[in-house]
This record gives structure tokens, C-alpha cells and sequence, in this order.
């Protein structure tokens, strides 16, 4: 069996808006009530999908959630034309696209029974994020149905907050290999929620089957909440061997260094200071939030947002480290504005799933020529721009349905429906 890594990258949906929903996602609050361009959008996310495929990476696809969410809305006891704007926005957001928020995923190499577990997310934090999860567990239900391969899981109780894969690293020496397992968690971020509870975390590890010696929980630093990192993933990401992260990502930094150096020979990590690149300037530059791969050449790459190559510490940062022979080796940038002014960077747009992609229903993986016919359902059906006030108009919400109905067609993915 062939384990590679595969990237499931969400196909941004036709109701991509820019609502002001996620307190404490700051590129969210800045840009609430700007027109968004949901066509533009989504063939950025396509384009994102295509430079990984020319890297030679294995890239798979989520399909957008149905959009408004007429059922949520009638268990709230309205429906879309008369629910308040708040409720109706939250309805509506296309937020299913950020998919490192859509599970936590445990390779088969690392669970009890040899399985690669996936649990779904139950996002409960965020109003808008918390209806998504129907939606996520049953593609996951229908992409990993193999039972011999995968074991899906319903999402943790709401008690207990779960974002998914943005707050769980993977290292290892190879990604086929045994891993060690590091989920963050978050205890407050004063003015911020912390959205990652300790609890949750504990339990998708027992769910798994994890090692508990192979297994670490590490806290988030309150000033990295603070600072606008939701989501670990904003400031950390983990490759193989490399665990690259700003100096300010965790509460005890030395408790997980120690950890992986223990365990996994040839653990680096790879430290931004302060010094030299300012949490802020990680924060909005996505630096962290960068697709960490390594293509089949072997050179390991970090596919950064535009956003990147235009903060000057943090493109010298990154110039400095590979002229340094450190061991992230090339660069690539992509354009993901539409997703990023929503705080959502390349790696929020991913998850990574472990996996021989012979194993995966088909369907819901991608070459070149099936994003051909992506990029033709959503130039064609797409809404080209979404203004706030419009939000609750009823022919939008019918176009937005229709043009989902067209991307299941072209899937044949109906049963989604
Ligand atoms: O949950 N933005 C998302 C961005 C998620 C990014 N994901 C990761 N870091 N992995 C969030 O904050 C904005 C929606 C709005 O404001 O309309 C939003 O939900």
C-alpha cells in the first residue's frame, strides 16, 4: 500500500461573503461589509489546487456545503427571508471551504488498529462554523467509506470546542511512517476566545487509538491568541521532520521540543524570532499558514500567499532561510486574497489526509482535467460579486443553490444533494 500525503482542498463555495462573523480573525472583522467575489474566489482556490499538482502532490477536493442553510435556520424556528441579518448570514457563509477546519485526521501508522481515523469537526465556537459539521461528515462518510482503510467519526460533544486539523501537527520521518501526534489547545486569549479545547482534543486521541507515549497536548501562548492566531495553524505548521513555527506560538515551547527531539531522530525545528519577524507581521502575512510539502523531488517547499512576498520582514525571512541551506528548500507563492481577507490562508484551505489515494472514493480526487471541469461549472454558475446588503435577497440564495446543484451534477456527487 502506498501511503502518500493527500491535500483536500474545499472548493470555495457560491456564497463566499464577507460578513464580519469570526470575533477574534481580524482580516474577518477588518473586512466586514466589503463586496466579495465568489467566482474570482473559488478559481483561486483552483489554481492553488493546480500549482500543487504540478508540484506532483496528490490533491483531492471538498465540495461546498448547501448554502443557505434552510434546515439550521428552520430549527431556529425562521427561515432565510425572515431571519435577522446576523442569523441569516451565518446561514449563508461559505466557511466549509477552510478545511483544515473540517476534521482532525490520524494516519493509519499511528492508530491501534491501523486504520487512518478521521473526526469530524464540531466547530461550536462560531455560530456560523457550528452548523457545518452534517454537512463535512457526510462527504467524509462517502470519501473514506472503506472500512478496511478508514474509520470516520461523529464529532465530539458540543461541551467541548474541536476546530479540527487547524489546531493538530504530524511530525515524522516520512509520512508513511509512525508519527507523533500534537494537538494544541488553547486556555484563553484574554480579549479572544480560545477555541480548542483541552478536553476535545483528549478525546479524538482516545477515539483514534493514539499512543498516549506518542501523543502530546501543548498550549497555545495567550499572547499568540491575543495577537490574532485563532487557530494554531497560523502560526505553526509541521512537515515530516520539521516543525516550522513563530517563537511566540506556545505556551512551553521547551516541553515540546524536548518531546519530539526524545522520540523522532532528525526532529528539527525550524524558529522564527520576534526579533526578526513581529507576531503581527505573521499574522497578516500568513507566513505560518503556508501548504509545508515535500513534492516527490524531495525538496521540501512552503507554498505561502502573496500576502507573504509582500511583508518585508517575512519575505526577508524566507529569502535568509533558504539562502541558509535550511531545511526548507524552495517557495512558492499563490494568490488566495478572496479566502485570506476571511483569514483563511493556503493551509486553512487543506486537509491533509495520509492515505493511498487508490483507497478514496474517487470522486473526490482531482487532476488537471476534472479541475478543467470545475473551473467551467463555477465560471459558469457562480455569483461574480456578493454585496453585504443583498445578502437576503431570495434570487441569491436560489442562485447560490443552483450553481451547487450544477458542481454535484459535474461530480456526480447528487446524492450529496
Ligand atoms: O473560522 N473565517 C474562518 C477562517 C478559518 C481559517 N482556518 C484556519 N486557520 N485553519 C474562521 O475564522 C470568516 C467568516 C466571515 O466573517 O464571514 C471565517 O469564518
Amino acid at each position: 500500500m502506498a501511503l502518500r500525503e493527500i491535500n483536500f482542498d474545499g472548493i470555495i463555495g457560491p456564497s463566499h461573503n464577507y460578513a464580519g462573523l469570526s470575533f477574534g480573525n481580524l482580516a474577518s472583522t477588518k473586512n466586514a461589509g466589503q463586496v466579495s467575489q465568489p467566482r474570482a474566489a473559488a478559481l483561486q482556490g483552483i489554481d492553488k489546487m493546480r500549482a500543487n499538482l504540478a508540484l506532483g502532490l496528490a490533491q483531492g477536493i471538498f465540495l461546498p456545503n448547501a448554502r443557505p442553510n434552510r434546515s439550521w435556520l428552520a430549527e431556529l424556528g425562521t427561515d432565510y427571508e425572515h431571519a435577522d441579518a446576523p442569523l441569516a448570514a451565518a446561514a449563508m457563509s461559505a466557511s466549509s471551504m477552510w478545511a483544515a477546519n473540517a476534521a482532525t485526521v490520524s494516519p493509519a501508522p499511528d492508530t491501534s488498529d491501523g486504520r487512518c481515523h478521521l473526526t469530524a469537526a464540531n466547530l461550536r465556537t462560531m455560530p456560523h462554523r457550528s452548523h457545518e459539521w452534517p454537512g463535512t461528515l457526510a462527504q467524509l462518510k462517502i470519501a473514506f467509506a472503506d472500512p478496511a482503510h478508514f474509520r470516520v467519526h461523529g464529532p465530539v460533544p458540543p461541551a467541548f470546542g474541536d476546530e479540527g486539523a487547524a489546531n493538530h501537527m504530524r511530525v515524522t520521518s516520512k509520512h508513511g511512517e509512525r508519527g507523533l501526534e500534537l494537538f494544541v489547545y488553547g486556555v484563553t486569549g484574554g480579549a479572544f476566545p480560545a477555541r480548542q479545547h483541552l478536553q476535545a482534543s483528549k478525546a479524538i486521541a482516545r477515539l483514534h487509538g493514539l499512543d498516549p507515549d506518542r501523543t502530546l497536548f501543548v498550549e497555545q501562548s495567550e499572547e499568540a491568541i491575543a495577537a490574532g492566531a485563532f487557530h494554531n495553524d497560523v502560526v505553526a505548521v509541521a512537515n515530516e521532520n520539521v516543525l516550522f513555527a513563530h517563537e511566540l506560538a506556545f505556551a512551553d515551547r521547551a516541553g515540546l521540543v524536548g518531546f519530539c527531539e526524545s522520540r523522532l531522530p532528525g526532529f528539527e525545528l525550524v524558529e522564527v524570532p520576534a526579533a526578526e519577524v513581529p507576531i503581527g507581521d505573521a499574522i497578516t502575512s500568513y507566513l505560518f499558514n503556508a501548504q509545508l510539502v515535500t513534492p516527490p523531488d524531495g525538496e521540501m517547499t512552503l507554498v505561502v500567499p502573496t500576502e507573504a512576498r509582500e511583508t518585508p520582514t517575512v519575505w526577508s525571512w524566507i529569502e535568509r532561510h533558504i539562502a541558509g541551506n535550511g531545511p526548507i528548500r524552495r517557495v512558492e507563492v499563490v494568490d488566495v486574497r478572496q479566502s485570506m481577507a476571511n483569514g483563511g490562508g493556503p493551509a486553512c484551505l487543506r486537509l491533509r489526509v495520509v492515505a493511498d489515494p487508490a483507497t478514496v472514493d474517487p470522486r473526490f480526487i482531482v487532476d488537471d482535467a476534472k479541475l478543467d471541469k470545475l473551473a467551467e461549472v463555477i465560471r459558469r454558475t457562480w455569483p461574480i460579486d456578493i454585496d453585504n446588503a443583498d445578502l437576503q435577497k431570495p434570487s441569491l440564495a436560489t442562485d447560490v443553490e443552483a450553481a451547487r446543484t450544477a458542481l454535484l451534477e459535474a461530480l456526480d456527487l447528487t446524492e450529496l444533494a
